[in-house]
């Protein structure tokens, strides 16, 4: 029997390109301040990618982007895993027996599908309809004990945890851990610079509602600088009541403002309360300059150790995703045989 490790992550992120600041705040500057408390296994999803079309030059030079930023945001590929999805077939084996185990009435309330499908649900690929059960696959392929998750991923780590229970009642044998969310402080959602109500996305069509981790100084500069904000000056820490939560009003109002803020507040490591206690009465063109030059000061080594990676250390790179996936697949080998054997799969 595969034993469960206790403290181990798996998180990933999918290779669909316009890797953004969402997703450095978000997920990858997590991953890296995760790696001294747990066993970690970073993986590139690409075989979510494909829910949605990928053009498979682009889907290469993608997933090469997302590791080259794992490693140049600072996660050690030595002491913990980096592989891309495909490489290790349990994770299409054991989505494929989580199919069976999760219900259609769960998957019918995932939000997320039905933001994406929207009103193509008939034409959207069965992929993207099932996406969770892989999810649940990638986590309990490895045992995995703990998955730090944004406020979008919560939905989809509860089916996680629901299918193992089921697993494990169906099967009598407690083969799954039930998975526990880490949420991560600060920032956990950053909005588009075009729109306060949207998420920063890869997927929006407008280059300036998001920050890259490859863009330039140039770039960051006018993305910012276009970013939509109001005329108003910024507010003290006067919005925030006693447990820090924000004036619903100032929210609602200016949600273009509180994103600028939070972000700030995010990448200089400090609360949205000292933020504004510094920025109190002033415009947000001295702000705006103030955050252009913080955006660049930490997202320009990353971005520029990224390029090196893919560009002039691509071996290098391809060699560290290869060797993680001979290791996650030793990891997962005992957990699909005892799952197989679970299932009554002669072997
Ligand atoms: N705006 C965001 N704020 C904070 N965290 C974010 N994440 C994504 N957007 C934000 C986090 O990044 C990780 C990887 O996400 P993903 O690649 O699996 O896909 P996603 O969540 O669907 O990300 P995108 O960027 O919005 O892509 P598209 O446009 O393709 O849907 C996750 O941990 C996520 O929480």
């Amino acid at each position: 029997m595969s034993e469960t490790v206790q403290n181990r992550i798996f998180s990933g992120v999918q290779p669909t390109g316009n890797l953004h600041l969402g997703n450095y705040l978000g997920a990858i500057r997590n991953f890296v301040r995760l790696q001294d408390d747990y066993e970690c296994i970073f993986c590139v999803v690409d075989m979510h990618a494909i829910t949605v079309w990928q053009d498979p030059k682009e889907l290469i030079h993608n997933t090469r982007e997302v590791a080259a930023s794992y490693i140049a945001a600072g996660v050690d590929p030595k002491k913990h895993i980096i592989f891309n999805q495909s490489r290790v077939s349990a994770h299409a084996e054991l989505g494929w027996i989580f199919n069976c185990v999760a219900r259609i009435g769960w998957l019918n309330r995932m939000t997320q599908f039905k933001d994406k499908a929207g009103k193509n649900r008939e034409k959207v690929s069965t992929g993207l309809y099932v996406y969770p059960n892989l999810m649940a696959a990638d986590i309990l392929a490895y045992k995995a004990t703990h998955v730090p998750v944004g406020e979008d991923q919560k939905q989809h780590l509860e089916l996680t945890r629901d299918i193992a229970m089921k697993f494990n009642t169906d099967f009598g044998r407690e083969v799954f851990p039930i998975t526990e969310p880490l949420i991560m402080g600060a920032a956990t959602r950053v909005m588009s610079l075009r729109d306060g109500s949207k998420k920063m996305s890869k997927s929006d069509p407008s280059d300036l509602s998001r920050i890259t981790m490859l863009d330039d100084a140039d770039t960051v500069a006018k993305k910012i600088r276009k970013a939509v904000s109001d005329p108003n000056p910024l507010p003290g820490a006067g919005i925030l009541g006693d447990n820090g939560e924000i004036d619903s009003e100032f929210r609602q109002e200016r949600p273009e403002a509180l994103n600028l803020l939070n972000i700030y507040a995010a990448l200089n490591d400090e609360t949205l309360g000292d933020v504004l206690g510094r920025y109190e009465g002033k415009g947000f063109a001295d702000f705006k300059k103030d955050l252009t030059d913080l955006a660049v000061e930490k997202l320009g080594p990353i971005g520029a150790e990224m390029k090196r990676l893919m560009v002039d250390d691509r071996s290098y790179l391809d060699g560290i995703l290869k060797d993680g996936g001979e290791r996650a697949a030793a990891l997962a080998k005992p957990v699909l045989d005892e799952v197989y054997d679970a299932v009554g799969f002669l072997r």
